[in-house]
């Protein structure tokens, strides 16, 4: 028993559960797995190592190992209609990572989306890895619509000539057109990258449209919209597949994590049930109830609204930065995280926005009604963030609230 080995260990993970069966998680990139899921992932796969593929391995003892990276690899396409599939990323950065090494030499243009105007760090940021080995020029919103201004990325990309265009985002609240992207990236002569990691639970639904198909290396994280364990995953066409694969082993990692793959095979299953799409439906409704909800109280959205499952409040008009208002949040229960809004004048560290998202509390099984009572603490709580009183019965509120959609019902 934990308890007994290591109690101060069993004590932060008891105050951790605590925490999440507590609070209103919306944070748009968490999720919360099945309690199949969470077992896989904590099971005797974790002991084997099995550096290689299936069939190729660098060690003995990978027939059952090399099963469940087949069936994950088989569910992975058949899921994401792609030929090929890596499913040995350890996250989201390293499936960039692979998928850039596979395409790319060192110094080679990149074009992405500005991280300030929603894009990733592993887009092209100086102090990450890829603005590191790459030389990256980026595109940002427009800054009347706050949306993505497709004819100023294709002139950007005729004028840079970029070996490669990434597109997708960490914080962009609207459907990304990956058609329009295959055709500045076929005029560009570059290579096209779409980074799903947010919206793929999305495109498994047809809530969003794929770029499976039209960019030469998808890539994704598998929690997030996808529900799955922590971890990454690479889609692309046959013709990459040996020098992807190289890419990742012994490109940039070592043994794969075969409780975590486990775990990814089952997740891409529970993706095929047709509840998933109904998830995934409602995930969108409760984004768009909670959007409303916060405009008829005053709140300017960034781009004015979200067509998925995130959007990002400006509090620039409410005299509360980003990081404060996380921090306020977090007093009461609720979890968010602060984000730029474009053309920030803060700093990343403070903000002038927050991002808040709903896959997390869509699996705690709360719906429209339940936004509705969410947005209205999260109003209350700004407008009486200097009431102490206030602020602790909106906490207890919370806490009561929260435990009548228990995470994981059965226990
Ligand atoms: N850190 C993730 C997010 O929160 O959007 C992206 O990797």
């Amino acid at each position: 028993m934990l308890r007994e080995v290591d109690a101060e260990i069993y004590r932060v993970l008891v105050n951790e559960q605590k925490k999440q069966r507590d609070t209103i998680g919306l944070i748009p990139s968490e999720n919360i797995v099945s309690r199949e899921i969470l077992r896989l992932a904590g099971t005797v796969f974790t002991n084997k190592y099995a550096e290689g593929y299936p069939g190729k391995r660098y060690y003995g003892g990978c027939q059952f190992i090399d099963e469940i990276e087949e069936i994950a690899v088989r569910r992975a396409c058949m899921l994401f209609n792609s030929e090929h599939a890596n499913v040995q990323p350890h996250s989201g950065s390293q499936a960039n990572m692979a998928a850039y090494f596979t395409a790319l030499k060192p110094g080679d243009k990149i074009l992405a989306m500005n991280i300030l105007a929603g894009g990733h760090l592993t887009h092209g940021l100086r102090t990450n890895f890829s603005g590191t080995f790459y030389n990256a020029v980026f595109y940002d919103v427009d800054r009347e619509t706050e949306r993505i201004n497709y004819e100023k990325v294709r002139e950007i990309a005729v004028r840079e000539k970029p070996r490669m265009i990434v597109c997708g985002a960490s914080s962009y609240p609207r459907i990304i057109d990956f058609g329009r992207f295959h055709e500045i990236a076929a005029e560009a002569g570059a290579y096209m990258l779409s980074d799903i990691a947010h919206i793929s639970g999305l495109i498994v639904a047809k809530l969003h449209p794929s770029p499976v198909g039209l960019a030469d290396f998808v890539t994704s994280t598998t929690h997030k919209t996808m529900r799955g364990p922590r971890g990454g995953l690479i889609l692309c066409g046959s013709k990459y597949r040996e020098k992807l694969d190289n890419s990742i082993i012994p490109g940039i990692q070592g043994g794969p994590l075969m409780h975590i793959i486990a775990a990814k095979a089952l997740a891409f299953k529970e993706a095929m049930q047709p509840g998933f799409n109904d998830y995934q439906k409602q995930i969108i409704l409760n984004c768009k109830k909670l959007c409303a909800e916060f405009k008829n109280r005053g709140y300017r959205l960034v781009s004015g609204g979200s067509d998925n499952h995130l959007f990002v409040i400006d509090l620039r008009d409410k005299g509360i930065h980003g990081c404060e208002f996380e921090k306020l949040l977090e007093r009461v229960g609720i979890i968010t995280n602060k984000n730029l809004i474009p053309f920030d004048p803060q700093p990343p560290r403070v903000t002038s926005g927050i991002r808040m998202g709903t896959p997390l509390v869509t699996s705690r099984g709360m719906k429209e009604k339940e936004m509705e009572l969410i947005a209205g603490w999260i109003d209350s709580t700004l407008k009486n963030r200097e009431n102490n009183r206030v602020l602790k019965d909106i906490s207890k509120q919370i806490r009561r609230f929260a435990r009548e959609f228990p995470i994981y019902p059965e226990a």
